[in-house]
């Protein structure tokens, strides 16, 4: 911005802590959100020696995905390579991952199936401790490098389908006939996902995303009874811990007004509003991330870069922006397209 005119000088980790709380930055940082992933020719080498659960769990491998996009595509943070479902485990989940996602194959719809869960506590020594050591060994103190949890609420969603789903049939319809079942797991499964926060950030992750990706599925009127609560929990417990909290929901233009009361420093926008209509719907956070159609990538260099001035025309480079897509990258992304991507951030992107 015009009144940033001295030059100010920021290592990456200090432009993205700086966007993240609306604090002066030189240009709006970028990365995208599952990044390391399988577009990317370099993941795939890896990822044929393991299987998926076995990649997450191997810290030296993780590490090296992880950082794969910050050299092949120019990302500005590593997004720490693992899965939402990782800390369900401990809380007895029996986590399978198929071609097609994660399975769950004791899936939750009664107080029954609660009971005979047999969890341990999340562990210091988990191995996405050693992931996060690793990749700061090898990013070094000044590159930010973020964790991530999937929301109560979406690893509710997995447990008790089993599976991903086309139609949410089994929790909605438990939200009717029992929710007092939802409640529980609810419970159960954002403590998990707290305690795996936590030992992330004590690893050393310099900011955490919170990724409810099916929020979206619940009415607006149940979205604080069985989402949002539990995720505001999450973010309480971590405030003060020293990283700041992004907020992630698919489709919640809807939800802007409870999303404003979860205290999370940037939310995260999908592709469907414009950032200044988010901007003007919501008071809290310091700022905000997003919000490029993933399908954006799968056209040419140009018209990316047309897509990128587009959002910047709407939401002008400023602090308080992390550019990112509104939804995960997707397979068949060229690469060079991502590339081009971020050199279009990096071009119109200066504040
Ligand atoms: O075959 C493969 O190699 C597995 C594909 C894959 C990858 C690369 C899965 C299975 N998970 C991941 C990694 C992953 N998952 C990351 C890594 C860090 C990054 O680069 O961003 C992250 C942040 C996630 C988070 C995740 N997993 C979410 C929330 C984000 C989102 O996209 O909404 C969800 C919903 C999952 C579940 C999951 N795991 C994998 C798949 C294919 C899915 C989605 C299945 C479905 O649509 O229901």
């Amino acid at each position: 911005m015009s009144q940033l005119a001295s030059p100010i000088t920021l290592t990456a980790r200090e432009r993205l802590l700086n966007a993240l709380l609306g604090r002066p930055v030189d240009r709006v940082p970028v990365w995208l959100m599952r990044q390391a992933g399988r577009y990317l020719p370099e993941y795939q080498a890896v990822r044929k020696n393991y299987d998926f659960l076995q990649l997450c769990k191997t810290p030296s491998a993780a590490a090296e995905v992880s950082i794969q996009p910050i050299e092949i595509i120019g990302s500005d943070a590593v997004i720490i390579f693992n899965d939402i479902m990782l800390p369900l485990e401990a809380a007895g989940a029996d986590v399978e991952f198929t071609e097609k996602g994660p399975r769950i194959n004791n899936p939750v719809r009664s107080f029954e199936a609660l009971s005979a869960l047999r969890s341990t506590p999340i562990r210091e020594d988990e191995p996405i401790v050693r992931t996060i050591q690793t990749v700061r060994e090898r990013v070094g103190p000044d590159f930010p490098v973020l964790g991530f949890i999937g929301a109560p609420w979406t690893l509710a969603t997995y447990w008790v389908e089993g599976a991903g789903s086309r139609n949410f049939e089994r929790i909605l319809g438990l939200r009717w006939s029992n929710p007092e079942v939802l409640d529980a797991l609810l419970e159960i499964v954002t403590q998990v996902a707290l305690d795996y926060l936590r030992i992330q950030i004590a690893a050393g992750a310099n900011a955490v995303q919170i990724f409810d990706t099916w929020g979206s599925i619940l009415r607006d009127a149940d979205y604080e009874r069985f989402s949002a609560r539990w995720t505001r929990r999450i973010i309480e417990s971590v405030r003060g811990m020293g990283a700041p909290v992004i907020f992630y929901m698919n489709g919640s233009a809807p939800y802007l007004p409870t999303l404003d009361t979860l205290g999370a420093d940037c939310v995260s926008m999908d592709w469907r509003v414009s950032l200044s209509a988010a901007r003007a719907a919501l008071k809290t956070p310091a700022s905000l991330q997003g919000n490029l159609d993933p399908l954006t990538l799968y056209s040419n260099p140009e018209a990316i870069d047309a897509a990128v001035a587009d959002i910047f025309r709407d939401f002008p480079p400023r602090p308080g922006h992390v550019f990112n897509l509104g939804h995960g990258i997707l397979q068949h992304t060229p690469v060079r397209n991502a590339q081009s991507l971020v050199e279009a951030v990096k071009r119109h992107g200066a504040c």
